[in-house]
């Protein structure tokens, strides 16, 4: 007989974060509660076809209200950490200039629960739901966004940073220039998929470039405002959707390839915050269509932040070593390769070690978090109640183990948050879409965990794959 020793289990490093994730928008509901200012997202899902359904977030699964409970439900999951995004319309109703003090009394309560759990907050200041009153003043296309956006997150860091520690600046770069302000197509396994975000406007590619520097700007002017007005020690970085080009052997020459192409399919986000400039290869392909930029934006962009966030998902290709111009050439994806069920979700755990591997190598912080992973299944309720997601757990053992092979070769990857906590409004994907670990059931707003929440626990109870 084997001894048991022969199974023991490869562990994380011993303060590896187990976290989940959320947005406001996508679970807060209560709207215009405590003086809340519109976000473009209250907005936007209220135009008849733009969400599935016609859902909106007016009551999401409640979480303004019920925090506590939720609350309650991820200590007993085993979570060690809290990714939660704070609303700016709700801080600051028109966007900029006075403070509304009850719609940070409720973050500061909700920080408050966090701790008594035991579950260390970090904190999203942009989740995607822009003040209606900046958009009306031209939104992200205008640079006074990036200032207001400097002043929300000073005040911030200024009226929470005595108890959270960690902040992310922005979520999803990529996804708020492109998905909102342009739209876009992508074929997976030969079907179309088109996805657009609020504002959902269409933008011509110089007003999109330079919708994406306002929005490193903003990143920049937030990493500075939290250095002066955090507490000594508070830490910040953003939060980006990484887009990856994945060796598809692991080779010398692949892997050059491979960072080749992450360079530049990041140049306008991680890779000018992390070099401060934008690299040749853009510029080369933006022309004329560059954006307008001076060498002091490039600073405050490049301002040094703590870690990296990347949010991982999907590699935006698999790539291999090319002798032509490029140095690189994209392997097509099989209409066979397997998929989760969300259109544009095709299953790829690898994606989760060359994601961190990559980072590391190219832009070589020195912490990174996967601020964000996770799938949307078609979870099973059985008639006691319980609630299956076999798929989702399957799902997240290869990514976690994948993870776990990147800690193992001494990438600093600090902790993971799953995304998503709780079932919720999945943008226009409406309520249908499930990401959660705990199943929301909409006309009664009853939670209950899923089989996802077990493994979960069970694997942050042994810091392993389980
Ligand atoms: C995003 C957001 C999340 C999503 C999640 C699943 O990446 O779109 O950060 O809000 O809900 O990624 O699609």
């Amino acid at each position: 007989m084997l001894q048991a020793a022969t199974y023991a289990k490869p562990k994380f490093p011993d303060d590896f974060c187990w976290g989940v994730a959320s947005a406001a928008y996508q679970i807060e509901g209560s709207p215009d509660a405590d003086g809340k200012g519109k976000s473009i997202w209250d907005t936007y899902s209220h135009i008849p076809g733009k969400m599935k359904n016609n859902d909106t977030g007016d009551i999401a699964i409640d979480h303004y209200r019920r925090y506590k409970e939720d609350i309650r439900l991820m200590k007993e999951m085993g979570v060690d950490a809290y990714r939660f995004s704070i609303s700016w319309p709700r801080i600051f109703p028109n966007g900029d200039g006075m403070p509304n003090p009850k719609g940070l009394d409720f973050y500061s309560k909700l920080v408050d629960e966090l701790l008594k759990a035991g579950i260390k907050p970090f904190a999203t200041l942009y989740h995607w739901d822009l003040p209606q009153a900046l958009q009306d003043k031209g939104g992200w296309q205008s640079r006074d966004t990036a200032y207001a956006f400097g002043e929300y997150a000073g005040y911030i860091a200024e009226n929470l940073s005595d108890r959270v520690n960690n902040f992310f600046t922005i979520n999803e770069f990529q996804n708020l220039v492109d998905m909102g302000h342009r739209g876009i197509d992508m074929v997976v396994q030969g079907k179309p998929v088109k996805i657009e975000l609020a504002p959902g406007l269409k933008l011509n590619q110089k007003s999109l470039n330079q919708v994406a520097h306002n929005a490193v700007l903003a990143h920049g002017m937030a990493v500075q405002a939290i250095r002066a007005s955090g507490k000594p020690g508070t830490k910040v970085g953003p939060a980006e959707v990484m887009f990856c080009g994945v060796p598809i052997i692991d080779t010398p020459e692949n892997v050059k390839a491979a960072e080749k192409v992450t360079r530049h399919l990041n140049a306008r986000f991680l890779d000018v915050m992390q070099t401060g400039k934008y690299c040749k290869s853009y510029l080369e392909e933006a022309g004329k269509d560059a954006p307008e930029f001076t060498d002091e934006d490039l600073k405050i962009i490049s301002s040094p932040v703590d870690f990296i966030g990347i949010n991982v998902y999907i590699p935006k290709m698999y790539v291999m070593a090319s002798d032509n111009k490029a140095g690189y050439e994209e392997i097509p994806m099989n209409v066979s390769h397997p998929k989760m069920s969300s259109p544009w979700h095709t299953f790829s755990p690898e994606v989760l070690y060359w994601a961190a591997r990559l980072t590391d190598s190219i832009w070589n912080p020195k912490e990174i978090y996967i601020t964000e992973n996770g799938c949307a299944t078609s979870d099973v309720v059985d008639a006691n109640g319980k609630v299956f997601d076999e798929d989702r757990v399957m799902y997240l053992r290869n990514a976690m183990g994948q993870l776990q092979r990147a800690t193992s070769e001494g990438i600093p990857v600090k902790g993971n948050f799953v995304w998503s906590a709780f079932d919720n409004l999945e943008w226009t994907g409406g309520y249908g879409t499930r990401f959660g670990l705990i199943h929301v059931d909409y006309e009664t707003q009853k939670r209950t965990p899923k089989l996802s929440a077990a493994w979960f626990k069970e694997a942050a109870r042994c810091n392993a794959v389980v």
